[in-house]
């Protein structure tokens, strides 16, 4: 499952402000966050999908595409502005691309980082949705 999550932005004269609260604005606990920036061209990052982690993906800055395959359907999310997050729940195999130069993607996450609950074989994946 996935979903946009449209976030308050709070402006005035001086600039715009976001705040990212768990149980909030965030649909779980944060417990971990991480960002990806510096990318080079061309690259797809991801494939692979996750067995139990919540995240939510926010484009700070720049832009990318996010695409989401349930093993039935796939839906392409383009992430270009920071009061916009995309949260990912479930089986789902997950990619990231066409980031441009000046993206950071950051990502909050409800667990902390375990290779365990990563599935990288997308013939694995399939199976377990089946
Ligand atoms: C995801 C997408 C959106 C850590 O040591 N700690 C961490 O919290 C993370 C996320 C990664 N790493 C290490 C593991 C690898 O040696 O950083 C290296 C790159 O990770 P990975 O190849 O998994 O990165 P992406 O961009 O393919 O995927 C990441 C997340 O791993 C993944 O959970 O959903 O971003």
């Amino acid at each position: 499952m996935h979903k946009l999550i449209n976030f308050q932005i709070f402006g005035d004269e001086r600039g715009s402000l976001i705040s990212l609260e768990s149980f909030k604005n965030i649909p779980f606990e944060i417990k971990r966050s991480y960002y990806i920036f510096q990318t080079s061209p061309n690259v797809s990052r991801g494939m692979h999908a996750h067995k139990n982690l919540k995240q939510v993906l926010i484009a700070l800055s720049g832009n990318c595409e996010i695409i989401i395959d349930d093993g039935k359907n796939k839906d392409k999310i383009s992430l270009n502005c920071p009061s916009q997050g995309l949260y990912i729940e479930g089986l789902v195999w997950r990619e990231m691309q066409n980031f441009s130069s000046d993206c950071v993607l950051l990502v909050l996450a409800d667990d902390y980082y375990n290779e365990e609950d990563y599935i990288r074989d997308y013939n694995k994946f399939k199976n377990l949705i089946n």
